[in-house]
């Protein structure tokens, strides 16, 4: 394992959901969450300087989708296809060269993790990529999701904890806990 707050060959970062409705004005807005903006895009801007790709993730839902209340989901309505709330972060940094990783996008189930039937895992591990970096939206549901499922699939994994926030604040120490435990390395400052 290299420097553990150091980008080097082998590694990956992932950006998940910085979208506009989980920031605040939003659909389903996050407290503080267009706060990781800057950090993350300090990361980004790391990751570019040191050749490391750039992965976004975003939920991208069709209008109708069993995630929300008026389903019987536990959501309101957010990040449909096309819609400006499904955009990320205006300040969000995108570069041209990054890779947007789109889920979500099943009527019958939810995808929290940029994982799940996105044949992600597949593709990293072809390109070589071993630790990945992990920042975004939300610590406790698609962020947590990612990373459990990053560490199935054999990577290891860091998070970038002061670029995440969580849409409950009980449910995201008890993320943290449940990634500790896992084995991810969680980095509190940037
Ligand atoms: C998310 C709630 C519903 C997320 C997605 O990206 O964390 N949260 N859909
Ligand atoms: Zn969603």
């Amino acid at each position: 394992m290299g420097d553990i707050d150091q980008l080097t060959t082998g590694d990956l970062l992932l950006i998940v959901d910085v979208q506009k409705d989980f920031c605040p004005g939003g659909a389903l807005p996050i407290a503080g969450g267009d706060q990781v903006v800057p950090i993350v895009n300090a990361w980004t801007a790391r990751a570019q300087a040191n050749g490391v790709p750039v992965y976004l993730s975003r939920d991208w839902h069709p209008q109708c989708h069993l995630s929300y209340q008026e389903n019987g989901g536990m959501w309101p309505v957010h990040c449909v296809q096309d819609s400006a709330g499904a955009a990320f972060h205006p300040d969000l940094l995108v570069p041209e060269e990054a890779v947007i990783v789109t889920k979500g996008t099943r009527f019958d189930q939810d995808q929290n993790s940029a994982f799940d039937q996105t044949g992600l895992a597949f593709w990293l591990h072809k390109a070589g990529v071993r630790r990945i970096f992990t920042a975004g939206l939300a610590q406790d549901v698609c962020v947590l999701a990612t990373v459990m499922d990053g560490v199935k699939e054999g990577f290891e994994m860091v998070l970038i904890e002061p670029a995440t926030r969580a849409v409950s604040l009980e449910n995201g120490a008890r993320a943290l806990q449940q990634m500790r435990q896992a084995g991810v390395h969680i980095l509190s400052e940037h």
